[in-house]
Order: structure tokens, then sequence, then C-alpha cells
């Protein structure tokens, strides 16, 4: 997929400031500095879309993007900060998960997962509240070129087998860099492959029906 234009449509710390769902959405989650908004930056191709900061808590607000004016990308903020507060953390939780629970157009999401780290609880605890919540999610594995092939399949391996020991089986798995520029096609081809049918083919079968009509009544 071509991406041809970006705009931000809004930003939320409630159900209620977030814009319309009236497109497809994708939504990208995951651990505070994990590289949420580093990874929507490469898949945009617009290196100061999404703010990107050495500091975990960078992205606060829930941020919306349209896409070609076809599909939303939403970039949430981060779970787990040791330094925000925890009357704060609360605030958090209750917006992205009355977000990721309420959104109709929602089609995937992306649950990031630092690649160096082995499985993490907060990260597993996540994909079982989405499993329990029957949300459609896949595993986005990031910052891949901070280590080698074999560490990084071991680590990716470890993750998936624990979620299966926990009856979770994510939609699809993806490994990428936001600094190396990997899993960009990847992810931008299984975003547009959850995408309708483009509006000129839909136009070629309605032309197609009017004939087979015409046709059959002769
Ligand atoms: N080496 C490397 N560093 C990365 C990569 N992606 C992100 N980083 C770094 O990780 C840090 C956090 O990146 P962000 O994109 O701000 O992470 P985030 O998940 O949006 O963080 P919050 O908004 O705080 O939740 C920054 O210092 C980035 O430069 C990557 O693919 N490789
Ligand atoms: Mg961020």
């Amino acid at each position: 997929m071509k991406i041809e234009t970006v705009r931000p449509i809004g930003s939320a710390t409630s159900l209620d400031e977030c814009p319309a769902g009236e497109r497809p959405e994708f939504a990208f989650v995951g651990r505070s500095n994990v590289g949420k908004s580093s990874l929507i930056n490469l898949l945009t191709g617009r290196s100061g879309m999404a703010h990107i900061s050495s500091k975990p808590g960078k992205t606060r607000r829930m941020h919306f993007y349209r896409i070609n004016e076809i599909w939303d990308l939403v970039d949430l903020p981060g779970y787990g900060y040791a330094r925000v507060s925890k009357s704060e953390k609360m605030r958090f939780n209750e917006y992205v998960s009355a977000y990721l629970q309420s959104r109709v157009g929602l089609k995937q999401i992306f649950l990031l997962v630092d690649s160096q780290l082995p499985p993490q609880e907060g990260d597993l605890g996540f994909a079982h509240w989405l499993d329990q919540c029957d949300l459609p999610f896949s595993i986005v594995l990031t910052k891949s070129d901070k280590l080698s092939g074999s560490r990084l399949e071991g680590n990716a391996a470890l993750f998936m087998r624990e979620l299966a020991e926990l009856g979770i089986e994510p939609v699809s798995r993806f490994v990428c860099s936001a600094k190396a520029g990997l899993g960009r096609a990847e992810l931008l081809a299984f975003i547009g492959g959850m995408l309708p049918a483009k509006t000129k083919k839909r136009k070629a079968s309605t032309v197609q029906l009017g004939w087979m009509k015409r046709g059959g009544s002769s």
C-alpha cells in the first residue's frame, strides 16, 4: 500500500473526545517506550508525525490519523510506565480500555512487544485481556535492530509459546525496526488486506450486474 496522505484528525483522553469512527481503524498499543510512535512514523513515512522521546510516557493522549482518506491509525498511550502516578495510570487504563472495547470499526489491534526482552508479565496480561474481550490483535516485535537474529527468534518464540500456554492465538506476528526500516511493507500489506474492496472494483461489478440483468430479460 502506498501512503499518499496522512492527516491528524484528533486526539482524546475520553471516549467522548474520540473522532467519529467513520473508517476502518487500526490501533497501536504496548508498554511505554516500546516504540509505538516510532513505528507509526515509519509506517506513515512522516518522521515527525507522532512524538518520540527517550523518556517513557511521552504519548499521553490517544492520537488519531487519517491515512489516504480511507483508514484511521491510532497511537495509544503506553501502559506500565512506573513514574506515572497510580491515579493517572488508572485513568489511562480507563480511557484506553473504553476505546478498545467500543469502537465498531476497529479492525485490528497491534500489540507491540520489545523484542529485546523475555516475555513480560504486563504484555502477557494485556494480551490476555484482549483475548478475554474477544478483540482481534496481532503481535509486533519492535526494535529488532538491537539484537541478533537468533536472540530475536528465541525471544519471539518464547513469547508466542507463553501465549499459546494461555490458550491465546494472535491473528498474526510481525517483526519490526523503526530504526532500520524493517517490517513496514508487511504491516501495510496486512492492513491493506483488511480494507474493503476499492470503489473502482465495486463500480465494475455494478456495471456487470446491469448488463446481466438486461441480458436475462431479453
Ligand atoms: N534502536 C531502536 N530504537 C527504537 C526503535 N523504535 C523506537 N526506538 C527508541 O525507543 C524510544 C521510545 O520510542 P517511542 O516511539 O517514543 O515509544 P512509544 O511506545 O511511543 O513510547 P510512549 O509514547 O512513551 O508510550 C525512543 O528513544 C526511540 O528512538 C527501533 O526500532 N530501534
Ligand atoms: Mg508514543
